[in-house]
């Protein structure tokens, strides 16, 4: 629990010169507002004319309740950015997401389709398949390699004394002669 004491500004008298308010640091039991029982940082204020000890808090901030001790909900505080997006506050009911790669959207719920929209990074003789938040490059028949890079299977031709290359799913056979 955060308690502060708060201090009256130090006044400048009709002179000009500084007057330093000693009394300010001293805690004074006719005081509702010393210690100051607004919490995370809100302002008390009381009407000395009271005689009643009440007082008011003007909270901070995010903050409410009669002494400030209830957080108030932020845009972002039901983690509205799905898909690891990150949620920041645009203002006190707004909120804007940072989708992770792979998703887009005003919650980052959509999948983006790098095989149709052509943002990935298969290679020309490979498959591309969308998958939720990323995608797959996967070789086509007669190619062999990560599906990133792919290289035919008969070039350079495996096969020897003139043999002739026949390309399999991922890998050569050889007719020989
Ligand atoms: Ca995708």
């Amino acid at each position: 629990m955060l308690v502060q004491i708060q201090t009256v500004a130090a006044a400048n008298d009709k002179d000009g010169n500084k007057k330093d308010d000693d009394s300010a640091d001293i805690p004074n039991a006719d005081n509702p507002c010393d210690p100051n029982p607004c919490l995370n940082e809100g302002l008390c204020s009381s009407d000395e004319a009271q005689t009643d000890n009440t007082y008011k808090c003007s909270c901070a901030e995010g903050w409410s309740g009669s002494t400030c001790e209830t957080e108030e909900a932020s845009p972002c505080s039901s983690d509205p950015c799905q898909n690891g997006g990150t949620c920041s506050e645009t203002d006190a009911t707004s909120f804007s997401c940072q989708c992770a790669d792979g998703y887009s959207g005003d919650t980052c719920a959509e999948n983006v389709d790098e095989c149709v929209l052509g943002i990935h990074d298969c290679d020309q003789n490979a498959n591309c398949e969308d998958l939720p938040g990323s995608f797959n490059c996967t070789c086509k028949k007669g190619y062999t390699g990560n599906g990133t890079t792919c290289e035919y299977v008969c070039d350079p031709n495996p096969c020897l004394n003139n043999g002739v290359c026949s390309p399999q799913q991922d890998y050569a056979t050889c007719l020989c002669v």
